[in-house]
């Protein structure tokens, strides 16, 4: 009795955890703009997880397939999802989604909509439902399993016409509702054309209302979410200002959708939380060939997109294509593992545990939101300060001068996304002055900084700008061991065209197809569409595809291999550019040839 009176009593606990000096509780900061849900704030704790693409496309090196693809094509010898699941575990991941459904229109389980199924292919004479055994081992590994559905769909005799909505819809509601939970539903924006060439006018608030029947808590993404937004490019690098905020009324997905460098940055102060996923591929392509075997991003490159993805207020869907027999190839296993490791090593010892931390102002001069909260570990303990404030700093000194050389910092974004704009500084003990170290815009959810090693024992961290009153959670700083990989990713020399591109193949060939590498350095401008002829003495030509386009070239320019309908003997090959995604005259290739 004696000890809880006195407890009760003790100054710090009344005067200092929850009440200001004149003995008032200090109230919260109210929410500030759009905030995220419940659901979408624990879709961004997540930070990292699986894609995979698996299909007909696995087998054909294509990217796109066009529906025509005879079922029989998808026969995997060796399938395991729990190989697939056990790799995603290991290499830190949180969840697998997998294309259950792509643009060809092939459906990974036995749909009853569809006679483009696993179900008609080889694979386990038929018997076989991947996004069971795929779900099935995400249960059994502890992974959260999601669903990527391409609403274009270029085998499906219905698309195109009214009822293909509800045909979507019912096979929406198949995969929603048969295999647990799923914790996010991707939807792809693109809307092409189906097998009798016309374009589908979406449903959107079907597919929605489906969605959420079956799965309440779904995540749901597209260009515009409305639980996470494309980051605007097929690279891994979402903006360095990155807003989870977005204005969306007005736009749709696909061609509606708000420029590519909006979608990068999101809008400050926009109406919606949309915040972005990051999805890029470990190889050059979405789909496995066993052409890209030697070319796996390098560690270098992952770690590079990690920092531009989850270091930059985005979570990071990486995409892991298996390969033909149904598993994940070594060279990206191993590559993962790396990745692992590496980012043990990066984050492995924070720097900060020890220090003392100091704010310029706290919210109330109350202990509640002091800024030993931003050490503390505790996800819903916060530093924030009085409404009026939009700058403040905090200061950190460390128990000896440490060298380090990563920084990391969260707000607390339950109650919304407000820095603008901050600076981290050093104390030079040399000069006795403040030293900057780096300058950035938004935190949001999660920002982590890169910079040259710094030693020092206090650090200072300048908010420069806030929206409202800054509130965040956690501050972390580390030591991380320099890169020494230095496996680069195959990148070729590309050339500049200035009108045609013509190859003398120096003998007539049957030509089945032609190939076409395009540039991968980001400035590279791109054939979106063409002409190609063929010819036999190099001043005749025979146009054999006209205005015929380049599949995703704008957000992916990866090798793309065009089959010929009917092979043609000829010994010169001609490509003639008719639009490319910069609308300049010269475009950038690595390489142009013919399929024989
Ligand atoms: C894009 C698709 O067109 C690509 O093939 C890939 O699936 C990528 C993730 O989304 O829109």
């Amino acid at each position: 009795m004696r000890k809880l009176f006195f407890s009760l009593l003790a100054p710090g606990i009344i005067a200092g955890s929850f009440f200001t000096s004149c003995n008032q509780p200090t109230s919260p900061p109210a929410p500030y703009g759009a905030i995220p849900s419940e659901h979408q704030l624990e879709w961004q704790k997540m930070e990292y997880y699986m894609f995979i693409h698996f299909g007909p496309n696995t087998f054909t090196n294509v990217e796109w397939g066009d529906g025509k693809e005879d079922p029989k094509v998808f026969n995997p010898t060796n399938l395991d999802c729990r190989q697939w699941a056990s790799i995603a575990k290991d290499a830190g991941m949180k969840a697998i989604i997998i294309t259950a459904k792509h643009h060809d229109g092939f459906c990974l389980w036995p749909s009853n909509y569809s006679t483009h199924t696993v179900r008609e292919s080889l694979w386990k004479d038929g018997k076989g439902d991947l996004l069971r055994e795929l779900s099935d081992a995400c249960k059994e590994y502890g992974l959260k399993f999601g669903v990527y559905l391409s609403p274009w769909d270029q085998n499906h005799p219905a698309y195109g016409t009214p009822e293909y909505n509800q045909i979507f819809a019912n096979t929406l509601n198949e995969v929603l509702s048969g295999y647990g939970h799923v914790f996010e539903q991707w939807f792809d924006g693109a809307n092409g054309e189906g097998p009798n060439g016309k374009k589908q006018e979406y449903d959107w608030d079907l597919f929605h209302e489906t969605v959420y029947k079956n799965q309440p808590h779904a995540v749901i993404f597209s260009d515009i979410g409305p639980g996470a937004r494309w980051m605007g490019n097929e690279r891994g690098i979402a903006g360095a200002t990155n807003w989870s905020t977005l204005n969306v009324t007005g736009f749709g997905r696909g061609h509606a959708a708000p420029p590519q460098d909006t979608l990068n940055t999101g809008n400050r102060n926009g109406e919606a939380w949309v915040p972005a996923e990051t999805d890029v591929s470990i190889r050059p392509g979405w789909f496995y060939s066993p052409r890209t075997n030697d070319k796996v991003k390098s560690l270098e490159h992952l770690m590079n997109i990690y920092y531009s993805s989850v270091g930059r207020n985005s979570n990071l869907l990486l995409n892991v294509p298996p390969d033909r027999r149904g598993l994940i190839h070594p060279n990206d296993s191993t590559r993962l593992m790396e990745l692992k490791h590496s980012l043990d090593k990066e984050f492995a010892n924070n720097l900060i545990t020890n220090a003392t931390i100091t704010a310029q102002y706290t919210r109330g001069n109350s202990s509640t939101y002091n800024a030993n909260n931003l050490i503390n570990g505790n996800y819903d303990s916060y530093w924030t300060t009085d409404d009026d404030v939009k700058q403040a700093f905090i200061e950190i000194s460390l128990p000896q001068p440490e060298t380090f050389n990563r920084f990391l910092i969260q707000e607390y974004i339950p109650l919304g996304q407000r820095v603008a704009s901050f600076s981290v500084e050093f104390w030079n003990a040399q000069t006795s002055q403040w030293e900057l170290i780096k300058e950035a815009t938004t935190i949001g959810y999660k920002r982590i900084l890169r910079f040259p090693s710094v030693t020092a024992q206090k650090i200072r961290v300048n908010i420069k700008e806030s929206l409202a009153c800054p509130i965040l959670n956690n501050i972390a700083i580390y030591n991380a061991p320099e890169l020494t990989d230095s496996a680069n990713d195959n990148l070729s020399p590309s050339k500049s065209v200035n009108g045609p591109l013509v190859l003398n193949m120096e003998k007539v060939n049957n030509i089945t197809g032609f190939y076409y590498i395009p540039a991968t350095n980001n400035k590279a401008n791109h054939i979106v569409r063409y002409n190609f002829y063929t010819s036999s003495d190099g001043k005749n030509w025979k146009l054999i595809k006209e205005n015929s386009p380049f599949n995703n070239i704008r957000n992916n320019p990866v090798r793309q291999d065009i089959l010929l309908d009917t092979p043609v003997k000829a010994q010169y090959i001609k490509i003639e550019a008719l639009e490319t995604t910069m609308n300049k005259d010269t475009y950038d290739l690595i390489e142009f040839g013919p399929l024989l």
